[in-house]
């Protein structure tokens, strides 16, 4: 079936009892067994529940794998997946991810003594130079957050497969709807189910899906064991938002695109970061491996009249009245964020700056508003913030 429908039906079907079409939401912690040992299936919800099942067969189906987990955040599935390591092992990331991925490689992973290198994978050959014979994981966003860079998972896989060191790629930025990691080589694809997978700004939920059964059976077993499970209801309220997952992806990327090449043109616009434009550096590598280029959008704001880049972007995100300054992204109302000071702030000046994260960087997550309105929104908070009043 096409992803359209997946959205919709994929591990949901009437009960059987009431013919209610929605799942229902089984609240309970644990479950009546037999005898000991002798139960239906489920015994005690952080291990199993019936509404979290639902949700990863759901998962699973979009991305076009045979195992779903969820997750209470997109951290606690990274968590997970950084459980399989072990002292002594390194990884290789993307030089650009969430703030809070580099946070916790940096600050929770490098002190138990795991080892990590962050690496530009705009050419794959820089994968092949940084792996080391301990290196036991490959991690990466695609577009990254928050400069929108495009890897070509292909390519790297074709690195990381022949040396069996697992690929794991948060597919947050882009859904399914737009690649699916697996199908070019991926072993692990992660979300952040709070974004676009329930797209309306009330969970936060992670997940991983996995097509290996060894793997699955790894990280089910840390699921379990360390126990960063979600709740029934937030399964649910993810089952809601996920059905009409293509649509808001179709829109966001559709306005998105025309928002960007807007910006592009603006005189207070120095730089639009954005997939869908030929003036991206990883232009082709996003037209061979996205269907569209999604929601997101990152441009750098000049200087106003008093030569001060912070201060206008300040000033900016103080201006506009639609986009919503806040952080997080995915959602059906349009927000604006300042990576630099916000959802960035973790990672080191430096290493910010050497990746273009400063002063300028202004983020969008674009939702589905008439792009008129956005437009008209972002145009008169260029004009309001150009001058100190
Ligand atoms: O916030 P949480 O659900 O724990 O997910 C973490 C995460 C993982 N991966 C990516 C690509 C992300 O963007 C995030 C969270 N990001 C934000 C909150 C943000 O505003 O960028």
């Amino acid at each position: 079936m096409k992803l359209d429908t997946l959205a919709v039906h994929a591990g949901q079907h009437p009960d059987p009892t009431t013919g209610a079409v929605m799942p229902n939401i089984v609240l309970s912690s644990t479950f009546a067994q037999d005898g000991p040992g002798e139960h239906k299936g489920y015994d005690y919800s952080r291990s199993g529940n019936p509404t979290r099942n639902t949700l990863e067969a759901c998962i699973a189906a979009l991305e076009g794998g045979a195992h779903g987990l969820s997750f209470g955040s997109g951290l606690g599935a990274t968590t997970t997946i950084l459980h399989l390591l072990r002292p002594g092992d390194h990884v290789v990331c993307g030089d650009d991810v969430y703030g809070g991925t580099f946070r916790i490689l940096d600050k929770c992973f490098k002190p138990l003594g795991i080892d990590v290198s962050f690496v530009d994978f705009s050419d794959p050959s820089r994968l092949e130079a940084a792996l080391q014979p301990n290196t036991k994981l490959v991690w990466l966003e695609t577009p990254t957050n928050p400069t929108l860079k495009v890897f070509d998972i292909a390519a790297l896989a074709a690195i990381t497969r022949p040396k069996s060191i697992p690929l794991v790629v948060d597919n947050t930025f882009a859904t399914p709807v737009i690649q699916r990691p697996l199908a070019l080589g991926a072993d692990i694809v992660l979300h952040s189910v709070t974004k676009y997978l329930n797209g309306h700004s009330d969970v936060v939920g992670g997940a991983i899906v996995v097509n290996d059964d060894g793997l699955h059976q790894g990280l089910r077993f840390l699921q379990n064991a360390l126990g960063a499970v979600p709740s029934p209801f937030d399964c649910f309220m993810v089952l809601r938002g996920i059905k009409t997952l293509h649509l808001r992806v179709e829109r966001a990327s559709a306005s998105a695109l025309s928002l960007a090449q807007w910006l592009e043109s603006h005189p207070d616009v120095r730089r639009v970061h954005y997939p869908g434009l030929p003036s991206h550096p990883n232009h082709s590598v996003a037209q061979r491996q996205m269907a569209l280029t999604g929601g997101m959008i990152s441009f750098v704001i000049s200087p106003g009249k008093d030569h001060d880049t912070l201060a206008r972007s300040r000033r900016f995100l103080k201006a506009v009245k639609l986009f919503a300054c806040a952080e997080s992204l995915g959602g059906v109302e349009s927000l604006i964020e300042h990576p630099a000071l916000m959802t960035h702030a973790s990672v080191p000046a430096a290493q910010r700056n050497a990746l273009g994260i400063d002063d300028g960087l202004i983020r969008v997550s674009v939702g589905v508003e008439h792009v008129e309105d956005l437009r008209a929104d972002l145009a008169q908070a260029f004009e309001l913030s150009a001058t100190v009043r």
